[in-house]
């Protein structure tokens, strides 16, 4: 697959996306974003791509929001569609079944912030700034930002961020909790290469069970979510992964894992 705004490069297990619009700060317009829903599906049906990274071009920005000249625009009705059409690209990011690492190398503003939150897993490099700018804009986030951010860092912060409309710093993001990890900016694709070498030695499936237990147990009862994680226990027992893994400890090896 080859598209305009949105790069594609493999490296053994790790499918590494970039959003490539440096010009105007990697600005999702509707065309990148169907090119990177078109992406997320094609890597998620491809067996060989076990984790995907998620980054912006350039060094100043992952993704510095929606595309503004679009927003400018837009008609009511259009707007919610457009709404729509975002929140359901990053659904997809969010329940493709495989971690996805946002490497946050500059600005991630409102859908660019909204985009790190689909990911699993967020790296930011120290130079990295994280907000939802919409307000300044007349506007409320539209791709679940006042949602995601709300479950990620607690209901009284998003609130600040999102009313406020200024920015943190990565330091900031990671003391609550909205990136996993700040690294040097210089080390940013290095580290978020390792860590998806790491993951992609795990076993698949129960990646895809872990990732999808999480995301459907946080919207779930308590007591229903954990029927819901012994269903899915009981549907890993049947992998031939996880005779693998038990037989390579007890074994004293290390184990190889197929997914199946
Ligand atoms: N959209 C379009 N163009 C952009 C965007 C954007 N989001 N961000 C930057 N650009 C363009 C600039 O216009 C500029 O273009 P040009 O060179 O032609 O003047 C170029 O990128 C470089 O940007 P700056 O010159 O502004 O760079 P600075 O270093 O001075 O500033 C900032 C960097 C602080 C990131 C600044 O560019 C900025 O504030 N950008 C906008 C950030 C923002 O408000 N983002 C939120 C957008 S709204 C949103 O994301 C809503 C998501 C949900 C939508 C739901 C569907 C309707």
């Amino acid at each position: 697959m080859a598209f305009e705004n949105v790069l594609i490069e493999r490296d053994e297990a790790t499918a590494i996306v970039t959003i490539n619009r440096p010009k105007v700060l990697n600005a999702l317009n509707t065309p990148t974003l169907d090119e990177l829903r078109r992406t997320i599906l094609e890597l998620k049906q491809d067996g060989e791509v076990r984790v995907v990274i998620v980054t912006g071009a350039g060094e100043k920005a992952f993704v510095a929001g929606a595309d503004i000249n679009e927003l400018a625009v837009q008609t009511p009705t259009g707007g919610r569609e457009h709404a729509l059409a975002g929140q359901h690209v990053f659904d997809l990011i969010e329940n493709m079944g495989k971690p996805v690492i946002a490497a946050i190398n500059g600005y991630a503003l409102g859908g660019g912030c909204e985009l790190a939150m689909a990911c699993t897993l967020r790296l930011a490099a120290d130079t990295a700034k994280l907000g939802q700018p919409e307000i300044a804009l007349g506007l409320i986030p539209g791709y679940a930002g006042t949602q995601r951010l709300s479950r990620l860092v607690g209901k009284g912060k998003a609130m600040e961020m999102i009313l406020t409309g200024t920015p943190i710093t990565a330091e900031e993001a990671q003391r609550i909790g909205l990136v996993n990890r700040v690294v040097p900016a210089a080390e940013l694709m290095a580290q978020a290469r390792a860590l998806a070498a790491q993951l992609a030695k795990s076993a698949p499936i129960a990646m895809r069970y872990i990732i999808n237990a999480v995301n459907k147990g946080v919207e779930m009862p308590f007591a229903e979510a954990c029927q819901y994680e012994a269903t899915l226990f009981g549907l890993v027992a049947s992998t031939d992964d996880m005779k693998e893994g038990t037989a390579a400890f007890l074994a004293k090896r290390k184990p190889e894992f197929r997914g199946r």
